[in-house]
Formats: C-alpha cells, sequence, structure tokens
C-alpha cells in the first residue's frame, strides 16, 4: 500500500515536470515569433549584408581599380553608358557602403507607423549593374514594410536583357517589382507620370536608375511627409565616381538655386536657414529648388498640385517646374540631411535627344518662365536671347501652359513668383 502511494507521488511529480517543460517548450516558441516580429523591419537579404565580409571590388564604396591590360576594353565599355561600365559589373548588386550620416542622425528613432512608398525609377537603355544595383540597395536597406512596390518604367529601351530578363528577374525579389513600358521614347517627365500614375503607396518616391540606397534612406524622408504632407523631401545627393564608382558623401552644406538661364545650381546654405534650424544640421533644410532626380512625395499631394507639365519634353527644366510649383502653391521643398542616396554623376549624356538638347530645354525653360514666374521671366529673355526664336510657336504650345497657369493658381491659391 505504501508502496502504491510512493509509486503515485513519483508518477504526479513526473507529470509536473513533463507539464513544465511543454510549458517552457511552448513558451520559448513562442518568443521565436516575437523575433522574427521585432525584426520584421529586416529582410533576409540586408541580413546577408550585414553578415557578409566586406571584401571584393567596390565593397564599402571603394573604388574600383581595373588591371592594366584591361584598360583598352574598359575604355571601349565607358562609351556606352558613359560611365566605367566595367567597374561597375565587377562590384556585387548588393555591395556594403560605408555609413555617412551625421552623428545626431544615426540615433534618431521613428515610429513605426510612417507612409509606405512606392518607388519609381525611369531608365532608357541603362546598364544592367548599375540598374539592379539601385533596385537591391532600396530592397536591401528599406524596412520591408514601408515599401509598397517598386515600379520601372522603360521610356523604349533598345537592349534585349532590359526586357523578359529584366521581369524574369524581378519575379525573384522579395518586393513586388512591376516593368512598365512606354511604346515609343517619350522622356523622363511622361514617364515619370506614367509610373505615378500606377503607384499604389502613400508616397511615391523617384530615383534615377543608377543610384544607391544608404542605410536609414527612408524613414526620415516619410517620418518628414507625415509630419506635413506638403513636404516634398529630397535625400543628400551622395556622388558615385563615374570613373571609379567610389562612394563619396555629399554635403550637408549646399543646397538647390538657378540662374537666370534657368540651370539648376549648387549654393552654399546661407547663414539665415542655418539659424532657422538653431544650428542643428540634422534637421530638414529648406531649398529653393532641387536637383529633381530624387526626391519623395504625398501622393495625393503631388496629384492636388498638379504633377508635372505634362506638356514639357524628354528632360531639362521639369526640376526647376516642379520646385517653383511646390513653393508657390503651398507646399515646402526640403533636403532631409539624415538620408543619403548615391548617384553616378557623368560628364556627358550617353542620351540622344529627338530635335537636340538645346531646342528642348529652351522649350521646357520657356514653359516654366511662361507660367510661373510672372515678370521675372524677362530676366531670362534678357539672358537667352536664343529664346526669342520661339516666339512665333508662343501661341501654340503655350495654351495648355497657360491653362495649367489658370487652373493652378484658381484652385490652389498659388503666389506669385
Ligand atoms: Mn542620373
Amino acid at each position: 500500500m505504501r508502496r502504491f502511494v510512493y509509486c503515485k507521488v513519483v508518477l504526479t511529480t513526473s507529470l509536473v515536470w513533463v507539464l513544465v517543460d511543454v510549458f517552457l517548450l511552448l513558451y520559448f516558441s513562442e518568443c521565436n515569433k516575437c523575433d522574427d516580429r521585432k525584426d520584421r523591419s529586416m529582410l533576409p537579404a540586408l541580413r546577408a549584408v550585414i553578415s557578409r565580409t566586406h571584401e571584393g571590388p567596390g565593397e564599402m564604396g571603394k573604388a574600383v581599380v581595373i588591371a592594366k591590360d584591361e584598360q583598352e576594353k574598359m575604355k571601349e565599355l565607358f562609351k556606352i553608358n558613359q560611365f566605367n561600365l566595367m567597374a561597375s559589373d565587377m562590384i556585387a548588386l548588393n555591395r556594403s557602403l560605408p555609413d555617412v550620416r551625421l552623428d545626431g542622425c544615426k540615433t534618431k528613432v521613428y515610429t513605426d507607423d510612417l507612409p509606405n512608398t512606392s518607388i519609381v525609377i525611369v531608365f532608357h537603355n541603362e546598364a544592367w549593374s548599375t540598374l539592379l544595383r539601385t533596385v537591391h540597395s532600396v530592397i536591401n536597406r528599406s524596412p520591408r514594410h514601408l515599401l509598397q512596390e517598386i515600379l520601372l518604367v522603360d521610356d523604349a529601351s533598345e537592349r534585349d536583357f532590359l526586357g523578359k530578363k529584366l521581369e524574369n528577374y524581378g519575379r525573384t525579389l522579395e518586393v513586388p517589382m512591376r516593368v512598365l513600358r512606354m511604346e515609343q521614347r517619350t522622356g523622363l517627365i511622361r514617364a515619370r507620370l506614367r509610373g505615378a500614375a500606377a503607384t499604389r503607396g502613400q508616397v511615391i518616391t523617384f530615383l534615377d536608375a543608377h543610384c544607391e540606397c544608404t542605410t536609414g534612406w527612408l524613414e526620415p524622408l516619410l517620418a518628414r511627409i507625415k509630419e506635413d504632407r506638403r513636404s516634398v523631401v529630397c535625400p543628400i545627393i551622395d556622388v558615385i565616381s563615374d570613373e571609379t564608382f567610389e562612394y563619396m558623401a555629399g554635403s550637408d552644406m549646399t543646397y538647390g538655386g538657378f540662374n537666370w538661364k534657368l540651370n539648376f545650381r549648387w549654393y552654399p546654405v546661407p547663414q539665415r536657414e542655418m539659424d532657422r534650424r538653431k544650428g542643428d544640421r540634422t534637421l530638414p533644410l529648406r531649398t529653393p529648388t532641387m536637383a529633381g532626380g530624387l526626391f519623395s512625395i504625398d501622393r495625393t499631394y503631388f496629384e492636388e498640385i498638379g504633377t508635372y507639365d505634362p506638356g514639357m519634353d524628354i528632360w531639362g527644366g521639369e526640376n526647376l517646374e516642379m520646385s517653383f510649383r511646390i513653393w508657390q502653391c503651398g507646399g515646402s521643398l526640403e533636403i532631409i540631411t539624415c538620408s543619403h542616396v548615391g548617384h553616378v554623376f557623368r560628364k556627358a549624356t550617353p542620351y540622344s535627344f529627338p530635335g537636340g538638347t538645346g531646342q528642348v530645354i529652351n522649350k521646357n525653360n520657356r514653359r516654366l518662365a511662361e507660367v510661373w514666374m510672372d515678370g521675372f521671366k524677362d530676366f531670362f529673355y534678357i539672358i537667352s536671347p536664343d529664346c526669342k526664336c520661339y516666339q512665333i510657336f508662343l501661341s501654340i504650345y503655350c495654351t495648355s501652359a497657360i491653362a495649367i497657369k489658370v487652373v493652378s493658381f484658381l484652385v490652389l491659391w498659388c503666389d506669385a513668383f
């Protein structure tokens, strides 16, 4: 009898321990899920980047050196895109980059509920490695829940690998990537409009096709738009060398301006803007104009201010047009100094334009002056007498421009220049 009681005690205690074990097991497997949730912003690809050793051509943003006996071939390849294609092709699509942010930026914390964004990238005969490195840098360095999709708009490229091969590659990515095709060469402006019209994210982020996004590039852009949906924000544009693909940090001490030829120019940030920010260089920097290639804008605000002027051709002047439009119609244009994106700056354009570059830019600038600059347009006409020969066409291509002006000024209460 006593032995039976003894047995019962042993059995019950064993049972208790089994239950404790089961509980512990369940508890810890739950916690694995917790860790996953904490990590949800970090994609497997990003983890791979972090754990990768920083060796190989161009890693950590270092310059690529081409061997002497390859120099001739390198020069030949350079002509295709007007950058060192051989160097670009040697660099991993997910190469590592240095963290070039100001120290004050690295400790900033952003809320989890930022608006999400669609990325729109327009390309024309872009190189495979630069285009895909742009895409991978977006995916690897953006919290997944903030990326709605990546839209590539092909402005009638003629290279085979940018066809089906690109679409198939897109299917292997962790973020939905779609390729939209323009039927014929239409230029940056109308291609961007096509991309923008297809977006579903709350914010549209336009990028150039040869960029690399760095750690923490996206959150500060979206946080500023969440704070004020009428702020249109640009990252600091770092320089990726067209010769070596070395990554070099851009300055937060220059901002965008323009001259009376209506060329975009960088100027030193004036003291008054430093004073307005009380000397804190990590705060948004109000800039008169933007370079135009890289910026984020609230999608509904983009529609409200009338998007781009669809009457502008190919490229040129659209960045100033957008800048003036934003400032004059109740918004603000800012450089977010905590956000860094690299861009391959080229010395020459590899593209040819129907009708020639000069004519296109003059026509666009003329529209810009007529719609947004009021009496100040005379400065432009005085300094660019070339534009006079287009006077005869004014009535044709200004009708739609003036319609834009009337609508914008009436509906949006836009200010004068
Ligand atoms: Mn570019």
